[in-house]
This record gives structure tokens, C-alpha cells and sequence, in this order.
């Protein structure tokens, strides 16, 4: 379907839909109505997709998720249908520029990092393979915080991505379901009867998933809490105005704002109460489809895979119990078997702060008929394992972890390493009591969005070399290989990767007024801000190597460019100190005369999705250096190396995978190993030791401590500095020599253009596995036993 006039139904929906002259409109009005003008060649395909989803009687995925963090759409929907000819044709008969348009939507940020954005990815696949499937999630009026700085400190502002017209929703004023929180739990005729005393309306709303070319669509529904009842106007007419909109307020409480809290957890009552609210209503809506299309209860494992994507979603266990057993009257034994059929969880983090545990108090106050089915399942499991030591409640908490292992037929890590540690440690009996349970899916990430949207120029040379076809099926990336052994190629790759570093200098001098110098190395680290991250190995190693400099001026240094993003949790103080210091840091060296040619270092503010699709493909070397065993798998890793970023790592997550397919000679590998660490951390005064062999370590401390880099305030980073010679528990000090010397051996393959651009290539032609279409196809043959249809 050609369109021949793309502009006049721009211009139609700017008039129409938007009531907005022409004449006066803003580039939000023009980006609106391009939105919508896409978003009609898409909503005939997501419905028949639909509809041949519900003939086929297909068995669905439903992956439920606290967080998708999908970013920007637009591009999106308009690489997948394939309209970029005709929207840039449109576009420049409307004297516009796409960048501008594109660039203009705000960031959906309905998450905080990794686990979010697996998701959002794993719809895009979903998609792209044609596998019906629907994600639901929280419609959060505030996604993440919004980061800026004051004088180096991080400053949250509230997001308000919906404050403009989302065009991408459809309000479903139908699907409106029920919940309760509270009361208590009564017996009528012999059966458990759960009287709430608090309830809330789920409402629900569609966003349309499109995959590559089209062919397919999913939704994701997303969640937003209302009252009951509208406005009390009783109340309202009497005068009470602010108890009049009190009940509203309450309610919508529950889908306000995302916990920014990445991997640290608090047992907050809000957040229980959202983690059981998107909970109760996807199931109620996934049993009321079912039931829908007819079917024997017993057979819905037969028509419904549900993914619980980490703990957050664990009360389905119990929830889904409760619904088939109390409510239809399935036999409990086989309510929890059909349950445990359906179930399938996701563990992203062994970090313990991270184990999500919920005190029985709170939970009996506000789920008492779950915290009896808790115990129902827990004393089932007990009988059927004799002389387990694990129970689903300990210390007055009931552990999520356990409750979604054991209500799960399969649990899955997100990394080989990970998968095994998860069987050696948190889960060890568990994993004895059902060893065929626990198996790994390596993460990946979608290559229409990370390579060929992000990167058109890479992608054009890829495509010129092979073809298209690696867009949806990266395994042909291997196909690559020859070309890596054609100048003419290496030259064209280093020419792709030198003008995208060259966008990249001119954004950072008009955005953020920064110049650099586009032949430098491009060294990039871009995550959330964790200890266990270690952000602080990398500012210690740049100031080790600004002093370096300094008493060298004139040595044959590589040029550097050190870039980081992230936020930090707004309660976790540590966090907040690291991007204070590194702020802190780049405002003494990069107005260092002495170093200034060879250092530049810069913290972006506000990262997000957007911000990760300019910077990767930009970078020249990606760092990912978590203490070995504690990063879970990471994506972002896989990102770099598809765009020609070799790692600076660790052994540690999908790290060990990347080295493993791209070959250790186009890897930087160094430090302790997981095990290395473990031992390392009991040995006392491990980090003075470390402190003690190594006089770069030593005098990068120093100068920190002694206030240089915050001449001000010499006491500030005390307490960071006593960090790590005191206990040091993510082993900075004791891994910061290997890491040196592997930041000279990048420094080393840089300067060399013949041993750096193979190297570059060949982390390109060599990563196509980590594709989320090759992760979701495992899940699909070892938990989901769900199939692709075909959409004809
Ligand atoms: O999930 C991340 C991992 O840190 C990262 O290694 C992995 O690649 C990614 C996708 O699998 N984890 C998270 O983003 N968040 C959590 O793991 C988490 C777990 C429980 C919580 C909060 C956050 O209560």
C-alpha cells in the first residue's frame, strides 16, 4: 500500500485530529501527526494479527513485567514497517527534518535498567517471530527520574512523559477489571471466602508491538490504577472538597511512579500493592480470554505460557491458585499443578539486598487469603520433600524467590555463569530438590533497533557485503568473515565508525558544549551506577593516568575520551558520591592545559534509551568491568560488541560468552575470576595490600582523599576513600593493576589501525548470536512451548 501523498495525511491528521493550523504548527504537532499517520498503517495488521492469533487457538505468551523500558516508538514503527523513503519524502515536502521529528518524541522511561529494557526487547522479537504473545506491565504516569546535576551532585526531577499525547495507546474503556487489598478471609459453605476491604479499578491500555516488515503485532497492556466510583459529588456539594478527590487520589497512587530503586530493595507497602495489582488483573484478563475461547480449565497450560520476569510478578503463584481453586472450584492440589503448568520465572540478580522479601505481617494485612495459600503450597512442597531445610517463609518474611521457584516449572538465568551460580548458591536446594527446573537462556538484545536503526551506517555496509536478510536473522553476521580479510572493507568499516564518532563530537560541542577530538579513543561506560558496577575502577584508573600524563606531558599517549551516563537511586548515597566525583574529576582534567590534548573525560546527564542509541554506536571500546560473579548477564555489553566496540572486561556474566564468540585475541580481559574473588574478599587487608603494591593505585587514592579534584571541600570524599581501604567488598583495589594493564593493551591495539579495525569488525561479524530473537527462541522450546504462526 503506497501512499502517494504521505504528506497529506500528515497534514490531514495535523488538521483533523489535532485541530492545528498548518501555518502555526509547533514541531510537537508535526511529530504528532506523523505518529498518527504511521500509526494507521499499523493498526490493520496488529488487529488481523490478533484475529489470526484467537482462529489458530494459539497457545500465548504473556510476560509479565514491573518494567518495560521501550524508549522512543516512532523510529520504531517506522523502520519495522519499512516507511523510511516515504516518511523522509513526506517530511521534506513539509520543509521538516526527520532527525528533528524523530528526535522530538519523548522517552517512554517505564524502567531502570537491564530488566526493563530485556523486555522491551523481547516484545520487539515476539514480534518480529509472529508469536501471539501480550506484556503486561504499569502504566506509570512518572517512568524513571530525570537526572540533571548541581555543581557535580545528581538532582531527580519527576518525569512527565504523559503530560503530551501518547499516540501509541489505546484506552480500552472495556477492559476495566476489579481488585481488592485488606479485609479478611471468612468460610461460606466449607469454602474460603477473601472479603476486601479496599478496591481499585485496573484500566487497561493497548500499545501495538510491531515486528520487522510488519508482518506481525503484539500489544502491550499496561495497567493504570482508578477508583472505584468517580467524584464523590455528595461530598463535593457539602464543601469537603479535598475528601471529595481523596479517594481518587488513592487509588491512582498505585500507578504514579516507577520505583527507581534498581537492584536495592525495600519492603515498601506501595510497591506490594503495585506488584499485586498488575498482577491480579493480568490474570484476571488472561483467564477471562481463555475462557473466552473456550476450554476445559484443566488445559491452561495448554493455552497460556506466563513469564514472571523476576520476582516482582511471584504473587501470581498464590494469585492464580486463589482464582482457579477459591474462585472456580478447582481441587487445590490441581489448582496449584494447572498454576505451576502455566508459571515460569526469571531471576535477574543474586545480589542479596536485591531477593525481594515481604514481611508476613503486611502481607497478611493486605493479601490475607494469599498468605494462606502461601502456606497451603509451602506445607504441600514440605510433604513432598522431606527434609528440606528452604521453606517459602523464614524470619517472618516470606521469600519471593522461593515462593516463584516453586510455583514455576521452569526458572531461568540470564547468562551460562549466572545459571550456575544460581544452582550453586541461592538456590542450591531447590536445585537438588528439582534438577531439571533451573535452565539458562543468555540474554540478547534486538538487532532491528541496536544495529540497523541505531546504526545506518554500519548496517548499509553490512548489507552491501551479505544482504538484508541478517536484519532477522543475525547468525548471518558469521557470513562477514571474508570480507574481514578485504581491505577495501576494513577501510569502509573504520570510515562508518570515524563518521558516526564524528556526529557524536558535533552533538556533545551543541548540547553540552564539550569539544573533543573525533580521532580519539571513544571509551564508553553506560549503566545504571552500582558499586558492584564499579564506575569508581574506571575514574581511578582515569585519574591514575591523567597524573601519568602530567609528570610525562610529552609521551607517545593514545588520546582518550572517557564518556559515562547512568543514575544513581536517589537513596543510594554511594552511587550519588561515584558521579560526584567523576564530575568532579572531568572539571579538573579537561581544564588541565598540560593533559588536555591527550584526557577529556564527561558525565552525560539524564541517560536513557536515546542516549544509549547515539553513544554505542559511536564508541570505540565498551567498558564492562562488574566484580567478577555479580553482574547477571548484561545487554548493553552485547550492543557495543554488534557495533564494533571491543570490551574491556571481566569474566563475568554474558562477558564470558561475548570473549568465548569473538575470540580472546579481540577481547581485553582482566581480573579476578568469581571464584578468585571469593577467596580474595576473606583474606584480611586485601585492599591495603593491593593499595601497597601499586603506587598508581596508591596516588590516584591520595590525590582524592587530599581534596584535588575538590579543592573546596578537601574532606569530601573521605568517606569514599575509607571505603575502599577499609573493606573494599567489590575488590576495587585488588583488581585495579590488571585493569591498568589492560587499558594499556587497548591503548596499545588502538594506535595500531591494521590490529584495531579487524578487531572491530570481527566483534561485528562475530556477536549475531546474542540477537533476543536467538534468547526468545530458547524459551520458546525450553518453557514456553509456544510456536510462531504464520500470519497468511
Ligand atoms: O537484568 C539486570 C541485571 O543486572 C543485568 O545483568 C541483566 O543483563 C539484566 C537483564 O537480564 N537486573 C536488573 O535490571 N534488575 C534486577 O535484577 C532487579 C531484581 C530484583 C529487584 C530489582 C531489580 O527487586
Amino acid at each position: 500500500m503506497i501512499d502517494a501523498r504521505f504528506s497529506d495525511t500528515i497534514t490531514r491528521h495535523l488538521i483533523y485530529a489535532l485541530g492545528t493550523d498548518p501555518d502555526h504548527a509547533t514541531l510537537r504537532d508535526w511529530r504528532i501527526a506523523l505518529s498518527l499517520a504511521v500509526r494507521d498503517r499499523l493498526v490493520d495488521r496488529w488487529l488481523a494479527a490478533s484475529h489470526a492469533a484467537r482462529k489458530a487457538g494459539a497457545k500465548r505468551v504473556y510476560y509479565l513485567s514491573m518494567e518495560f523500558l521501550i524508549g522512543r516508538l516512532l523510529e520504531d514503527a517506522i523502520v519495522n514497517l519499512r516507511l523510511e523513503d516515504e516518511v523522509r519524502a513526506a517530511l521534506s515536502a513539509l520543509g521538516l527534518s526527520p532527525e528533528a521529528v524523530i528526535q522530538d518524541e519523548p522517552d517512554a522511561a517505564l524502567g531502570n535498567g537491564g530488566l526493563g529494557r530485556l523486555a522491551a526487547c523481547f516484545m520487539e522479537s515476539l514480534a518480529s517471530l509472529g508469536v501471539p504473545a501480550i506484556g503486561y506491565g504499569i502504566r506509570y504516569e512518572h517512568g524513571l527520574f530525570r537526572q540533571s546535576f548541581v555543581e557535580g551532585r545528581q538532582v531527580e526531577e519527576p518525569e512527565d512523559w504523559l503530560t503530551q499525547y501518547h499516540t501509541w495507546e489505546f484506552k480500552r474503556r472495556n477492559v476495566r477489571l476489579r481488585l481488592c487489598f485488606g479485609g479478611e478471609v471468612v468460610e461460606e459453605a466449607g469454602k474460603a471466602v477473601w472479603r476486601g476491604a479496599e478496591a481499585v479499578m485496573a484500566q487497561a491500555h493497548d500499545t501495538p508491538m510491531i515486528g520487522w516488515q510488519g508482518r506481525w503485532a503484539n500489544t502491550l497492556r499496561l495497567w493504570s490504577a482508578e477508583p472505584l466510583h468517580g467524584f464523590d459529588l455528595d461530598r463535593f456539594n457539602r464543601g469537603d472538597y479535598a475528601a471529595a478527590a481523596e479517594a481518587e487520589a488513592l487509588a491512582r497512587t498505585i500507578s504514579r511512579v516507577l520505583y527507581p530503586d534498581d537492584t536495592t530493595e525495600r519492603g515498601k507497602e506501595l510497591r506490594l500493592k503495585q506488584e499485586y495489582f498488575f498482577t491480579a488483573a493480568s490474570l484476571q484478563d488472561i483467564l477471562h480470554r481463555f475462557e473466552d475461547e473456550g476450554g476445559a480449565l484443566a488445559d491452561l497450560p495448554k493455552k497460556a505460557a506466563i513469564q514472571l520476569n523476576d520476582t516482582h510478578p511471584a504473587i501470581a503463584g498464590p494469585e492464580l491458585v486463589r482464582l482457579l481453586h477459591d474462585e472456580r472450584g478447582m481441587p487445590l492440589d490441581q489448582a496449584i499443578e494447572t498454576a505451576r503448568g502455566c508459571l515460569s520465572y526469571t531471576n535477574h540478580t543474586l545480589m542479596p539486598e536485591a531477593l525481594e522479601c515481604w514481611s508476613e505481617d503486611l502481607m497478611t494485612r493486605l493479601l490475607p487469603r494469599h498468605m494462606q495459600l502461601i502456606e497451603r503450597i509451602d506445607a504441600a512442597h514440605a510433604a513432598e520433600n522431606p527434609g528440606r531445610k528452604v521453606a517459602l517463609t523464614a524470619h517472618g518474611e516470606v521469600r519471593m524467590g522461593e515462593l516463584a521457584f516453586v510455583m514455576a516449572h521452569k526458572v531461568n538465568g540470564v547468562s551460562a555463569l549466572h545459571t550456575d551460580l544460581m544452582k550453586q548458591t541461592v538456590f542450591a536446594e531447590l536445585h537438588r530438590m528439582h534438577p531439571d527446573r533451573i535452565v539458562n537462556q543468555t540474554n540478547g538484545v534486538t538487532p532491528r533497533r541496536w544495529l540497523f536503526s541505531a546504526n545506518p551506517r554500519l548496517s548499509r555496509l553490512i548489507t552491501g557485503a551479505i544482504g538484508e536478510g541478517w536484519v532477522c536473522d543475525l547468525d548471518q553476521l558469521e557470513t562477514l568473515e571474508p570480507s574481514l580479510r578485504d581491505p577495501a572493507f576494513l577501510d569502509a568499516y573504520a570510515t562508518a565508525k570515524r563518521a558516526n564518532k564524528a556526529d557524536l563530537a558535533a552533538w556533545l560541542a551543541e548540547a553540552h558544549g564539550i569539544t573533543v577530538d573525533p580521532e580519539a579513543l571513544f571509551d564508553v561506560q553506560i549503566k545504571r551506577i552500582h558499586e558492584y558496577k564499579r564506575q569508581h575502577l574506571n575514574i581511578l584508573e582515569t585519574i591514575a593516568l591523567w597524573r601519568e600524563i602530567k609528570a610525562n606531558p610529552n609521551g607517545p599517549w593514545v588520546p582518550r575520551v572517557k564518556i559515562f551516563a547512568g543514575k544513581a537511586a536517589p537513596g543510594y548515597a554511594f552511587a550519588k558520591e561515584i558521579i560526584h566525583l567523576i564530575n568532579d574529576v572531568a572539571t579538573v582534567v579537561n581544564a588541565d592545559p598540560e593533559t588536555n590534548r591527550f584526557l577529556k573525560v564527561m558525565f552525560l546527564p539524564n541517560y536513557n534509551v536515546s542516549l544509549a542509541e547515539r553513544l554505542i554506536p559511536a564508541a570505540d571500546l565498551s567498558e564492562q568491568i562488574s566484580t567478577a560473579g555479580k553482574e547477571a548477564s548484561g545487554t548493553g555489553n552485547m550492543k557495543f560488541a554488534l557495533n564494533g566496540a571491543p570490551t574491556i572486561g571481566t569474566l563475568d556474566g554474558a562477558n564470558v560468552e561475548i570473549r568465548d564468540r569473538v575470540g580472546e585475541e579481540n577481547f581485553f580481559l582482566f581480573g579476578m575470576t568469581a571464584e578468585e574473588t571469593e577467596i580474595r574478599r576473606a583474606a584480611p587487608d586485601h585492599a591495603r595490600q593491593a593499595i601497597a603494591a601499586d603506587t598508581r593505585l596508591g596516588g590516584a587514592l591520595k590525590a582524592v582523599s587530599q581534596g584535588v579534584f575538590s579543592p573546596r571541600d578537601r574532606h569530601r570524599y573521605r568517606g569514599f576513600v575509607g571505603n575502599l581501604t577499609g573493606h573494599d567488598y567489590f575488590l576495587v583495589c585488588s583488581d585495579f593493576t590488571a585493569y591498568w594493564d589492560a587499558q594499556r593493551r587497548v591503548d596499545a591495539a588502538f594506535a595500531d589501525p591494521g590490529v584495531w579495525w579487524p578487531m572491530a569488525a570481527r566483534n561485528t561479524a562475530r556477536t549475531g548470536w546474542f540477537s533476543s530473537d536467538r534468547t526468545i527462541r530458547g524459551y520458546m522450546a525450553d518453557i514456553w512451548g509456544a510456536v510462531p504462526i504464520d500470519p497468511a
